[in-house]
């Protein structure tokens, strides 16, 4: 039987990170595929993957919790026909919900070892009122608490207390027994992504999963903290110092930005990576699509208008507004 593990968790938190950093080290003998979801219709966490794992499908249109069962279903059926893996890894994208995802594996026949939520312990604040990112630790029954580099021990113990309140409230139910769907969890700490193995070592047996659960809550994409995204493709002639600029000008309401962007002064493109404030950046010198970057927030064109006013080279082509 196939196994599978679901990486949640959101905006930002590390879940691609984790895939590089603990995946790669503790499954170099196994047969590994890898699904990723991304946001909107534009992805670039597959581009990164790929660079680690051989065989990466991304799923990249909308949100998989919601409207492509259908084609997250028929990616699986397809990279099981092409790889013959004997595990898959599911990035879900940062703005969905793993039950879903979840479901459709076990229709699938797949064994879900683990449904991992990686949460960030320095951004916790930043995002822990969103209904997604509290349905995404209620569904799951690993926690990662990821980015502890960047806390110090207080903070990390408050985290953990808010986690396991949240944990009480918004654990996934059956609606048919009223039972918990994971009747155990534990939570990790972690650096860079990386996790004591015993997280893939199956903290609960898969007995404790109860078949053909049915959710006992819906994501509703018109709530009001439902995100949003924008895509900016940009011009060739920008400088590294215009793109630190507008990283440093974002509005608190665009929590992460994401993408490639080629510049005059470094000679590889660089891969943008901002999540609440904190930026990283790293050359990939063999990426040929175009220079752009995504924007994800809650009501985000309200930020957007301002942004592009302040730097023009946003509006080359266009700044196109998605609907997950
Ligand atoms: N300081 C620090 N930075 C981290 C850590 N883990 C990840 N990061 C950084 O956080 C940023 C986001 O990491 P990703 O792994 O892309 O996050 P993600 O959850 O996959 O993001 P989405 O797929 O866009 O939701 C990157 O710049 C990482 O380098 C950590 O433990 N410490
Ligand atoms: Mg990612």
């Amino acid at each position: 039987m196939i196994s599978s593990f679901v990486i949640t968790g959101f905006l930002g938190v590390g879940k691609t990170t984790l895939l590089l950093n603990s995946v790669k080290k503790y499954f170099s003998d196994k047969k590994i595929a890898v699904i990723v979801n991304e946001f909107g219709d534009v992805g670039v966490d597959s581009q990164i993957l790929t660079n680690v794992h051989s065989e990466v499908l991304e799923i990249s249109e909308g949100c998989i919790c919601c409207q492509l069962a259908q084609e997250f279903e028929s990616g699986v059926i397809e990279i099981i026909d092409k790889y013959h893996p004997e595990i898959i890894f599911v990035e879900t994208s940062g703005a969905s919900e793993p039950f879903p995802i979840f479901m459709s594996l076990q229709n699938l026949g797949i064994a879900v070892e683990g449904v991992i939520c990686v949460v960030d312990a320095k951004n916790f604040d930043n995002y822990k009122n969103n209904s997604t990112a509290l349905y995404q630790i209620g569904g799951a029954n690993i926690i990662v608490i990821n980015k502890i580099d960047l806390v110090d021990e207080e903070k990390l113990k408050n985290v953990e207390a808010e986690i396991a309140e949240i944990k009480e409230r918004y654990n996934i139910k059956n609606t048919l027994t009223g039972e918990p769907v994971f009747k155990n969890y534990k939570i990790y700490k972690a650096k860079q992504g990386v996790v004591d193995p015993e997280v893939f070592e199956g903290v609960y047996t898969p007995d404790d999963v109860i078949r053909l659960a049915s959710d006992s809550h819906h994501h509703d994409h018109t709530a009001k903290d439902a995100l949003t995204q924008k895509v900016a493709y940009l011009p060739a002639d920008l400088s590294f110092a215009d793109i630190d600029a507008l990283l440093q000008a974002l509005p608190d309401n665009i929590y992460r930005v994401k993408g490639v962007v080629r510049t005059k002064d470094i000679p590889n493109p660089l891969f943008v990576n901002y999540a609440f404030g904190d930026v990283s950046y790293e050359e990939l010198p063999d990426y040929e699509g175009k220079s752009m970057l995504i924007f994800i927030g809650e009501s985000i064109e309200k930020g957007a208008a301002s942004l592009a006013k302040k730097f023009p080279f946003l509006s080359f082509p266009q700044f196109s507004l998605q609907k997950p």
